[in-house]
């Protein structure tokens, strides 16, 4: 591959020439966004500890009333993004978010979609679309494109989560607002329990207006069991692995961003082949190594990392007794839809 021109080798009368008419030559810059063989990605295998994190949202708490706030959040910044940018990765947007019991977050609608995963707490809720949701540790709660969400609180310890969105993507494309909104009438019926039966769809006759996310809330128990009961079902699996879908289409539950729940046996390894999208991993309950490349990271429960695209990824269960269980997000329906989806 030969060297390209630089642009200090242009006469600076010739680059003053092309900036007065909003011109810039291509060839100084054209291996900076096509280089050889694999993508030079800003995104670095990146670990927030629970452990250090959690003292410091609780004080957020403490020096930030909700009001002030509207969304009491720490947001888990890539530092190879910059930690302003508010990125994890091109595309996934992390943060934990604090509601403290009585507290309110007031209704809003947004353009990027939002998933949340809780992490510690009982008694907080989230009303969306008019389905109130109740929180519990390990609950997925989606907050689609578009749909009306407010979060509020009657129990009486501080309820964390973590927030999963595309906003850097929605946002990167000039397409990123909010609309606030009244509080949501409450109406009844969950998606969960009327698609409480995998295979077994609800069939509306007389159909007013079909949902296009008819569940918002997939319990940790149900979840849970689904993955042991794969892990029983077929004892030599290595991938563990269940995908958050949306019951309807039986494609992903939202349209960016997916979302898995991962099972590792006592003491499994599991190698992941290198994909382009890149990923993020929360542990649910019990503990993960998790090795990007040559960064090893011990996750305990609750911990988050996440790892670039295109590089391949060893899970380890360390344990000898206990499975772990791991909530994985990633970039693969943007990916797929865009044509760029990759399996080295
Ligand atoms: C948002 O609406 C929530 O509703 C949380 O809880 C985090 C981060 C960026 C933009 C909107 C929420 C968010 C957010």
């Amino acid at each position: 591959m030969n060297e390209l021109g630089r642009l200090e080798d242009l006469p600076q009368d010739y680059r003053d020439a092309l900036k007065a008419q909003n011109l810039v030559p291509l060839w100084p810059s054209l291996r900076a966004v096509l280089p050889p063989g694999k993508p030079r990605p800003n995104t670095r295998a990146t670990a927030w500890s629970y452990q250090a994190l959690r003292p410091l949202l609780m004080q957020a708490g403490q020096l930030t009333p909700i009001e002030k706030a509207e969304r009491r959040v720490l947001v888990l910044a890539n530092p190879g993004h910059g930690l302003d940018k508010m990125q994890a990765s091109a595309a996934i947007y992390l943060g934990m978010q604090l509601l403290l019991p009585g507290e309110w977050a007031p209704s809003h609608r947004h353009t990027p979609n939002a998933v949340r995963m809780i992490v510690e707490g009982e008694g907080a809720y989230t009303t969306v679309d008019g389905e109130k949701c109740p929180m519990s540790r390990g609950d997925l709660i989606l907050t689609p494109t578009g749909l009306w969400h407010e979060h509020g609180h009657d129990g009486s310890e501080p309820v964390v989560w973590l927030d999963v969105l595309d906003l850097p993507l929605v946002h990167y494309m000039e397409a990123s607002y909010h609309v606030d909104g009244p509080r949501q009438t409450v109406h009844p019926g969950s998606g969960h329990r009327s698609h409480a039966h995998g295979g077994l769809l609800p069939t509306p006759v007389f159909e007013r207006s079909r949902k296009a996310y008819p569940m918002l809330r997939y319990p940790w128990v149900e979840a849970r069991a689904a993955l042991q009961a794969l892990a029983a079902d077929q004892p030599t699996l290595d991938a563990v692995q269940l995908t958050y879908s949306n019951p309807a289409t039986g494609g992903d539950a939202e349209n960016i961003l997916g979302f898995y729940a991962l099972m590792l046996r006592p003491g499994q390894t599991l190698n992941l082949p290198a994909r382009s999208p890149a990923s993020v991993f929360h542990v649910i309950e019990g503990g993960a190594q998790v090795r990007i490349e040559e960064q090893v990271f011990d996750l305990a429960e609750a911990d988050t990392c996440c790892a670039p695209g295109y590089t391949p990824i060893t899970l380890v269960n360390a344990s000898a007794s206990a499975p772990a269980f791991v909530f994985i997000a990633d970039e693969s329906p943007l990916h797929r839809k865009l044509g760029v989806y990759e399996t080295r």
